[in-house]
């Protein structure tokens, strides 16, 4: 990303003329590097892989002038420039022989009535061709939008930056879903909620960061993986953040958005309107209340014309809600939803809301069902430019856990997934854990709904949320990234690879994790078979291993939940209101969520899924603790009881965490000396924390249990 890192001043640089081309930067491979480019590296091609594309063209060619497609025109000229050290001359649309041509659809019919784009191109979708033009080679990248020709520029240049030839070129993609956004969690004061990268890129010390080259460079990453939206502050958010004089400022971030096609949105509080409007109430139902969110709204697209839309967090952990005035989810999100319509703004309203004062001494209650509870009820009471964001599963973005039963429970409203980048029960990106491999176990989860109105014979949770099922009119992705202000943007380069790989899915969630992890490793780290390999099976193992000695069988990340969310602390999610529960006692461990004899959450899915679930016999091992509370000797489909499986999972996690560190140290003096060493400590360290991990799971279930370790390693002790 060499190209962006002027990317706050680019209408100066469109003023100053886009012929510009910067010096050819040729690091050597092994370079020290800090990771701030990520996967917009473009570094020089060695002359071998730099002949493939000798028959690319002179120059390139710019039909239309709009600052997205200007900046599309930039990035090329940059990057081809430090990849292949070729200055590409950049013209308008007179003379297009023997060039590179971005344009839109409309614009190309001009040029050349006789090109036949793909008659399915839709919205952000792109065609890139080799094509003759006027009798010349020349090569297109084009699609109905502007910020479609950026994708596809993009494309093209991950297609050089990772050797693949361009000959023949002929390929049409299309996004899946229009909604591919991510959220940040920051505050006002510059901190971020379960930020591990370092301060806010947006805001410090209460207000807009007077420099915003980040932002810019942040929103240049986005949109090299097709994300179209950023929510820039915290969902618990601060009311101040709509404060007339605020707005001014947010417009400075959405003006550096603005060239990559990134649209800016908010998260806000629905208490504004009495906190800061000066009503003396917040009742969505009333008129006052919804005059005041009109004015608001018409007051923000006057600073910011492209504004996304708002994301709303409601009546969950200490968040004021409708429930303040007995309304409902539908109510708070149609009234907001109103005022935006006319601007083509769109709500996010969160399933994120339960009560967390349950009582946990009752064993029919169950924070998994809360989703579905509230918003189930309300299918078809929401307005059209409404999207309820569902996380992936019903507890809060664990280890394991199955897909939301929600995502099935909705035919008649938006739905969008929101998945967590940041890696707050993950390993907080001190632990490598590649989370793609996740996402997508619940993405291509089958929900298997039977219903006459749909024709698909599939139901997997990534058409749902696509709006692809039960032809909705908008819905899609959600990543809450919480980038921040270290060089590398989330404290470890290795944890870049899910910002990439969130944005790739959101564009095609059909992608492999290893052909995502594939992409992103060669652009990340070059094309050394070795570095590909090796770094390919770290990343694609991780999350197992992760899993393996934080929280195997599906018992969740059986972490410190009143802290810090990253240290074992298994005793701390019980016999408190949160309802993380595994209800681990003397017998046995789980949760019972059946409807025979549980808290009944099971029979919130489709009757197909239900089955599956319901049964001992059919249940995933590694859902199991989930659905089921078993005897500590219960046996699995391996054949070994559950106590033995957590022991010999957690020593066999441990093991495979040390392995990495070998595994990378073949990697000396094939990646750069400086992210070398920073994951060389940052594994090590995982190794240690890992056998601390094992050694306090171990200890805890072995003393809950008295069950010793058939391998002798844990509870060697006498019984008592
Ligand atoms: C932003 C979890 C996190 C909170 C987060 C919340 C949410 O509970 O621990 O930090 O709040 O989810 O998603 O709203």
């Amino acid at each position: 990303m060499q190209s962006t890192q002027n990317v706050s001043a680019l209408p100066g640089f469109v003023v100053l003329g886009i012929a510009l081309v910067c010096t050819i930067v040729l690091p050597s491979p092994v370079a020290a590097e800090t990771g701030a480019e990520a996967w917009l590296r473009y570094s020089a091609l060695n002359l071998q892989a730099a002949t493939i594309y000798q028959q690319l063209p002179e120059k390139t060619v710019l039909l239309g002038d709009s600052l997205v497609l200007k900046t599309a025109q930039w990035e090329l000229v940059q990057a081809v420039s430090q990849m292949l050290g070729r200055s590409l001359h950049a013209e308008d649309g007179s003379s297009p022989e023997h060039a590179i041509i971005l344009g839109t659809l409309t614009q190309l019919s001009v040029l050349d009535p006789a090109l036949h784009p793909p008659p399915e191109l839709r919205a952000d979708g792109y065609w890139l061709k080799a094509a003759k033009i006027h009798g010349s080679q020349c090569l297109v990248i084009a699609s109905a939008t502007d910020r479609g020709v950026l994708y596809g520029v993009f494309a093209l240049l991950s297609k050089i930056a990772r050797g693949e030839s361009l000959a023949a070129l002929d390929e049409v993609q299309q996004p899946y879903a229009p909604v591919r956004w991510v959220n940040q969690w920051d505050n006002l004061d510059g901190r971020i909620e379960r930020g591990y990268g370092g301060p806010s890129i947006f805001f410090a010390e209460g207000k807009v960061r007077a420099d915003l080259t980040r932002a810019g460079q942040y929103g240049s990453l986005l949109a090299s993986v097709g994300i179209n939206g950023c929510t820039i502050n915290n969902v618990n958010a601060a009311p101040g953040i709509l404060e007339d004089g605020f707005l001014a400022q947010i417009s400075r971030i959405a003006d550096v958005f603005r060239p990559w096609g990134v649209q800016l949105s908010l998260s806000v509080d629905l208490s504004s309107p009495k906190v800061i409007g000066g009503l003396d109430t917040f009742d969505p139902l009333d008129p006052r209340v919804a005059e005041w969110w009109r004015k608001k709204v018409d007051e923000i697209y006057r600073h910011i014309p492209d504004f996304g839309g708002f994301v709303v967090k409601a009546d969950s952990e200490g968040r004021l809600g409708p429930s303040t005035y007995r309304r409902t989810p539908a109510d708070a999100a149609n009234v907001i939803a109103r005022a935006l319509k006319p601007h083509g703004g769109v709500v996010f309203y969160r399933a994120f809301v339960y009560n967390h004062h349950l009582d946990w001494r009752d064993l029919k209650n169950d924070r998994a069902k809360a989703a579905y509870d509230n918003f189930h009820p309300l299918d078809g009471a929401f307005d059209d430019n409404v999207i309820i964001q569902i996380k992936n599963g019903p507890i809060d973005f664990q280890v394991r856990e199955p897909a939301s039963p929600l995502f099935a429970g909705m035919h008649r409203t938006n739905e969008a997934i929101e998945l967590q980048i940041t890696q707050e029960y993950t390993g907080q990106q001190r632990h490598l854990c590649f989370l793609v491999s996740m996402w997508k176990e619940v993405l291509d989860f089958d929900m298997r709904i039977k219903d006459p109105h749909i024709d698909a014979n599939a139901t997997p949770v990534k058409a749902l949320v696509a709006g692809r099922v039960f032809h909705r009119p908008i819905g899609g992705f959600v990543g809450v990234a919480n980038v921040g202000m270290d060089a590398n943007w989330l404290g470890s380069p290795l944890a870049m690879a899910n910002l990439y790989g969130f944005g790739r899915l959101a564009w095609d969630p059909n992608l492999s994790a290893e052909k995502i992890v594939d992409e992103w490793t060669r652009l990340t780290f070059g094309s050394d078979p070795l570095v590909v390999k090796t770094l390919t099976a770290m990343q694609l193992n991780s999350w197992r291993v992760y899993e393996s000695y934080t929280g195997p069988l599906g018992a969740g990340t059986l972490t410190n939940i009143l802290g810090n969310h990253y240290d074992p602390g298994p005793e701390s999610s019980e016999e408190n209101g949160w309802g993380q529960w595994h209800r681990a006692d003397h017998q046995g461990i789980g949760m019972d969520r059946t409807v025979a004899t549980g808290t009944g959450f099971i029979g919130q899915y489709p009757p197909e899924v239900q089955q599956l679930y319901e049964s001992l016999e059919h249940c995933p091992d590694n859902l199991l603790l989930f659905f089921h509370h078993v005897p500590y000797t219960y046996v699995l489909y391996s054949g070994k009881a559950v106590i033995q499986h957590v022991y010999d999972s957690h020593y066999d996690g441990a093991d495979r965490a040390r392995d990495f560190v070998s595994q990378w140290q073949t990697l000396n003096g094939h990646v750069d000396r400086d992210r070398y060493r920073d994951i060389l400590g940052r594994l090590q360290y995982q190794a240690t924390e890992a056998i601390a991990w094992r050694d306090a799971i171990c200890t805890w279930i072995f003393r809950l249990s008295r069950i010793p370790d058939d391998k002798g390693r844990v509870g060697t002790e006498p019984r008592r």
